[in-house]
């Protein structure tokens, strides 16, 4: 069943304490200011960019090491999933606009609420260099933005972030990591144990993403699924993209980032999405945001050539 909103809503999460570096705080600011409004409008949508959030405050939480800025990073989390459980029940697709990775703890923990409620099944795309899946038990450097996968998986020691505020699970086997080239020696233990499916740049190489995507892709639409798209940019090649504070090297082309946003589109299932960890401080003349803009617009729909026309020309050409 597809599921084709022509409604969006973008939202802006101006966090940055989840990550290392500063600067994040100015993402949404640079979507915005990149197009991201006018580019989806002209994809004939109705689209409204509801303004930025702000974090919950939470004085009765205190930080530690291992969850650096905690009470602000759960300030966020419980502010942002009952807007994404809001948007989804109004049937609007929420944009959330980033704001470090930690982000995603809230807009998925929402989305997770509404589907259950709906009685959909919902399943994660990771798209990203990194695989978020870190404990407090288990984090180099105490940095949020690292721990996301693992909250949303019910990893335990982060029962802070939502407190007394209803806390969804992920089945790890809903959550595929794609994109993956640094994860931590404990993480990779973790995701092991856990099943989570981690599709790495060896296997990207290996494969190619349209393979790789087309098994995604027939997996959710075979469990009648919806899906959720959490876009880092240190995904793509930092080359292509160097607004971001945790580069690493051998990222997604440009090429390969549009083939998965443009089988995304036309598979339907994209319900919600996270545009995260741009760093405009670190970015060169608006590349990474503009880079951004151009792929959202192709996962709505936004094409090179017109669709129909390249599937009529394969099939004359009998491919
Ligand atoms: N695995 C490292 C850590 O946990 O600190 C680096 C995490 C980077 C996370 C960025 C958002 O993707
Ligand atoms: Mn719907
Ligand atoms: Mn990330
Ligand atoms: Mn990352």
């Amino acid at each position: 069943r597809e599921h084709r909103p022509s409604r969006i809503a973008l939202v802006g999460a101006p966090v940055e304490v989840g990550a290392g570096h500063r600067g994040a705080v100015m993402g949404p600011a640079a979507l915005r200011t990149a197009g991201l409004l006018p580019s989806l409008r002209g994809l004939g949508f109705e689209v409204e960019d509801q303004g930025d959030l702000a974090p919950r405050p939470l004085p009765e939480l205190q930080e530690t090491p291992q969850m650096r800025f905690l009470p602000e990073i759960a300030g966020w989390a419980r502010v942002l999933s009952d807007r994404a459980y809001a948007l989804m029940n109004e049937g609007v697709l929420p944009i959330f606009l980033g704001g470090d990775h930690s982000l995603s703890m809230g807009s998925v923990n929402g989305v997770l609420r509404h589907s259950r409620e709906a009685g959909r099944e919902l399943f994660v795309l990771w798209l990203d260099a990194h695989s978020d899946f870190n404990t407090p038990e288990t984090t180099p450097s105490g940095n949020m933005h690292g721990m996301s996968a693992a909250l949303l998986c019910g990893e335990p020691g982060l029962d802070d972030v939502f407190g007394p505020e209803p806390r969804e699970r992920l089945d790890p086997q809903n959550l595929t990591i794609f994109g993956a080239r640094s994860i931590d020696r404990e993480e990779r233990a973790l995701l092991r144990r856990r099943g989570v499916e981690v599709f790495d740049m060896r296997l990207v190489d290996e494969y190619g993403v349209s393979v790789l995507m087309r098994r995604i892709i027939d997996k959710v639409a075979a469990r009648n699924g919806v899906l959720h798209v959490s876009l880092d940019v240190d995904f793509l090649e930092p080359a292509i993209a160097p607004g971001v504070g945790t580069t690493v090297p051998g990222g997604a082309t440009y090429r390969e980032a549009h083939l998965i946003m443009e089988m995304l589109h036309d598979s339907g299932l994209v319900g919600s999405l996270d545009v995260v960890e741009l760093n405009p401080f670190l970015d060169d003349r608006g590349k990474s945001a503009l880079l951004l803009v151009d792929l959202v617009s192709s996962l709505f729909g936004r094409q090179i050539i017109d669709r129909a026309g390249a599937l009529e020309r394969a099939s004359s050409l009998s491919l």
